[in-house]
């Protein structure tokens, strides 16, 4: 079966997470991805994190499936001529360098237009142009420059991080989405284009409801937020909501029998106004459907400690699972808290391939996570990552069609460094 984006072949100049997260999306659509990195050293992320001695690390490979390698220097002079070559047999260049990087290293972008009009050129960086734009950024700067780490805690207490990796996955799939975008366009203008992402706009935009609330503000108490029931005033900014609900409909996260001990004994409960009558029932307060202090969502928005500590009550007789089947069966939303741990044993998800079992030459077998985005006709078949260099020679003679001389030229200028000749 062809894939979706069979055809396009992507020069991957990323490192890190942010920008193979973009590659990886696109090599799983069917793109020929060709990771260019550093002789002897490659993506910094293989030797990181690393839990088999000599292997490359989980950081690596669960970010670079379906993707081939190519050791190049880049500041060799031959190295700079491969990378010219490649850019004029390909579709889209990735990059994820620090500011000014591919400049210094001799391909602005009107270079690069000379090189190939066609080319996209997509980039990372982890502010847009303004008083940072020089900074290199990682993960958590971009959750807090992002206004999310101002949002997420509890009022009381530290801003905090996210474990969902929005700084950089998520600039990842802003960017793919970019790229494509971009391809479209090129299908009728005929020209490339540059995309580029700023990290702190991504989170940005996955936290578009606080800055919501930061208007609403000005207008009065934003009454959802459990701050308003305990009567703490606002201030000027958008608070940190502990587990409120981001919507117009209270939640929280309510404790399951074995709390004491299960780190994830949890429920998220929501008190979605059209169910709010089957709540009464199955917590056991049917008085509550018609007492006026219970009965509307604005009568029940300062009372939400108090409703929530009754619901918990009931959550505190039923494991997370057993609240889960009785509420789901009454359209009550809800959702168990999940541990990795859980997570990694679900069957279900390894069936929709959202879960894979990967095989590895050197640490041999490990889990990673597949395509999130199913596509029918374009299944998403996940191949192990590449070893550093892997297919340095077979990129040079079979993309670039250089002849075995040339290929002898490139290995003598040390551009490729110690690269292993390929199986034939
Ligand atoms: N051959 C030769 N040189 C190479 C090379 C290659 N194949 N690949 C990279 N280099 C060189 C670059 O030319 C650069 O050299 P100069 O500084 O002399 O110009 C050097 O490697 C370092 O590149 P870098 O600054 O991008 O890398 P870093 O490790 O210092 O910084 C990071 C990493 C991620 C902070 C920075 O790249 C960055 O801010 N990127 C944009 C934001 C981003 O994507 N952040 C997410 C990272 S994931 O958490």
């Amino acid at each position: 079966m062809s894939k979706a984006l069979n055809g396009v072949r992507i020069l991957d100049f990323t490192h890190v997470q942010s920008g193979p997260t973009c590659t990886q999306l696109l090599a799983w659509f069917g793109a020929d991805v060709i990771k260019v990195e550093r002789p002897g050293v490659g993506d910094i992320t293989r030797g990181q994190l690393q839990d088999v001695p000599n292997a490359d690390s989980l950081y690596f490979t669960m970010l670079n499936h379906n993707k081939r390698s190519i050791t190049l220097d880049t500041k060799n002079p031959k190295g700079k001529e491969v990378l010219t070559e490649l850019m004029k047999v390909c579709d889209v260049m990735v990059e994820n360098f620090a500011p000014g990087v591919l400049d210094r290293m001799g391909f602005p972008w009107e270079t690069i237009q000379k090189i190939n009009p066609k080319l996209i050129v997509a980039s990372i960086k982890g502010f847009g142009p303004g008083p940072f734009e020089d900074c290199k950024v990682y993960e958590n700067v971009a959750q807090c420059t992002g206004g999310s780490a101002s949002t997420t805690g509890f009022r009381d207490g530290l801003p905090l991080v996210t474990g969902a990796q929005i700084g950089d996955s998520g600039t990842g799939l802003h960017l793919a989405l970019g790229i494509v975008t971009a391809l479209y366009h090129r299908t009728h203008s005929g020209k490339g284009q540059r995309v580029t992402v700023a990290m702190q706009d991504s989170v940005l935009n996955l936290c578009r409801v606080k800055m919501r609330d930061q208007q609403r503000l000005a207008h009065g108490p934003l009454k959802e937020y459990s701050q308003f029931g305990e009567g703490i005033p606002f201030g000027d900014a958008t608070p940190r909501a502990g587990n409120d609900s981001g919507g117009g409909q209270p939640g929280r996260i309510l404790k399951c029998k074995g709390w004491e001990t299960d780190p994830n004994a949890y429920l998220y409960f929501i008190t979605q106004a059209p169910v709010w009558e089957k709540i009464c029932d199955v917590i056991g307060e049917p008085t509550w459907k018609t007492d006026p202090n219970y009965a509307k969502p604005a009568a029940r928005l300062p009372r939400l400690n108090e409703i929530f500590g009754r619901i918990e009550q009931w959550t505190m007789t039923k494991t997370k699972f057993e609240c889960m089947d009785i509420l789901n069966k009454l359209d009550i939303p809800c959702g168990p808290i999940l541990s990795m741990k859980e997570i990694s044993e679900d069957k279900s998800l390894y069936a929709t391939g959202t879960l894979v079992e990967v095989d590895h030459p050197v640490r041999g077998k490990y889990i990673s996570v597949g395509n999130p985005i199913k596509l029918s006709d374009s299944p998403a078949e996940v191949e192990r990552s590449p070893l550093l260099g892997e297919h340095t020679e077979e990129i040079l003679s079979k993309v670039l069609k250089f002849s075995a001389s040339q290929i002898g030229d490139v290995r003598s200028s040390g551009a490729i460094g110690e690269v292993p000749m390929a199986a034939e």
